[in-house]
């Protein structure tokens, strides 16, 4: 029996010498380790043998598979890596420093859209912030009156990091520091607090056409003596007109966000099949665009801005749906897919 562990060894490895690709070397796996190979019939061949004899013998078998599959392993790893050497060597010599054959490159429309709107806010006082795409719970949830065990965090599970952290959902997440921020000039200098925060979010969620797991929103925020309703619906058609430069069928409907109070969601009517139903606007004619609302009195309170003296509204537009729908995207994937076929046909307008 020992000279047949021995002779098995000694195919293999000839074999194995001569194997020039993947196929000979599957060959050989099923040939050798296979349920009808030598090692197996060596397994089999141990029912007469005594229990001591049989425990000698199985450990040899066994160091045998290891030592098979181990070598298999190996010799795959190295085709593997003369397949690469030789495709290196294959691959035309080019000179690193000529200039791209692509031309000028351009923007991404997201990036586009986002310059745009900055634009446009800018010109009614309002201040860009920047804000980490990497928040704390508090941040992102319990600043924003959402606390543990909130039902409103399902709609917006994302991706945590092993220390606690996470990748922001939602632009909002920078509320709280933005309240910390520009407080003292409120409170001591009466200047209000405008500004708007464009910002990457994630979401652990299915994709479609009008959802993706990585997109981006713009918030935006203004706190003052005295602010109402109807300063949110001004700066929210401003900003639409003229993002848009065409007239714009938008409605206004209740929407529950813990952090604002009143509520409201603007749905613009979908400009890809002019609002008859489409999957961009899951077939509902409406797209919705920018959810908003009046902040809530307890997240001005975590902003350490007194709610009984200022009131504020706060805006999440959605970034890549407006630049799907200003472009007549129709799948947001396209945004993520990195096709410079698709990305460089936007211009500056
Ligand atoms: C929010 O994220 C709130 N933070 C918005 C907000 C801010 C409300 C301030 C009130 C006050 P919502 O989950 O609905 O809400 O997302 C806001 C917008 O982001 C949506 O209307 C949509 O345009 C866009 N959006 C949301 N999820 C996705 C996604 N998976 N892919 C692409 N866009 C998305």
């Amino acid at each position: 029996m020992e000279s047949k562990i021995i002779l098995v060894r000694d195919e293999f490895t000839a074999e194995l010498e001569k194997a020039e690709n993947s196929a000979d070397l599957e060959a050989i796996r099923v040939k050798y380790l296979g349920k009808k190979g030598p090692v197996t019939e060596l397994m089999k061949g141990m029912k007469d043998l005594t229990p001591d004899e049989k425990k000698a013998f199985g450990q040899k078998v066994n160091d045998l598979k290891s030592e098979l599959t181990e070598k298999l392993t190996e010799k795959t790893k190295f085709l593997k890596e003369q397949e690469i050497l030789k495709e290196i060597e294959s691959m035309p010599e080019f000179d690193i420093s000529m200039p791209a054959a692509l031309g000028e490159g351009s923007y991404h429309p997201v990036t586009l859209v986002q310059r745009e709107c900055e634009r446009i806010f800018k010109t009614m006082g309002f201040a860009v912030e920047d804000y980490s795409e990497i928040v704390t719970d508090y941040e992102c949830f319990e600043a924003l009156n959402i606390p543990k065990h909130h039902p409103a965090r399902d709609m917006q599970d994302t991706y945590y990091l092993e220390n606690g952290q996470l990748l922001k959902s939602h632009t909002s997440a920078a509320q709280n520091a933005i309240y910390k921020k520009y407080k003292d000039a409120l409170i001591n200098d009466g200047v209000p607090i405008k500004a708007i925060f464009p910002g990457r979010c994630f979401r652990n969620e299915a994709t479609d056409a009008c959802h993706e797991n990585t997109f981006f929103q713009m918030e935006g925020v203004m706190v003052d003596k005295d602010i109402s309703i109807s300063n949110l619906i001004y700066f929210m058609k401003t900003m639409l007109s003229e993002v848009f430069r065409k007239d714009l069928k938008v409605r206004l409907r209740p929407g529950f966000f813990p952090f604002v109070e009143p509520g409201f969601e603007l749905d613009i009517s979908c400009l890809i099949c002019g609002g008859e139903g489409c999957p961009s606007c899951k077939h509902s004619g409406w797209l919705e665009l920018c959810p908003c609302g009046m902040i809530h009195p307890e997240v001005l309170k975590a902003g350490g801005i007194d709610p009984d003296e200022y009131t504020g509204f706060a805006f999440g537009l959605g970034l890549t749906r407006l630049v799907m729908m200003k472009y007549g995207i129709k799948d947001i994937r396209d945004l993520n897919s990195g096709s410079l076929k698709t990305l460089t046909q936007f211009i500056d307008e």
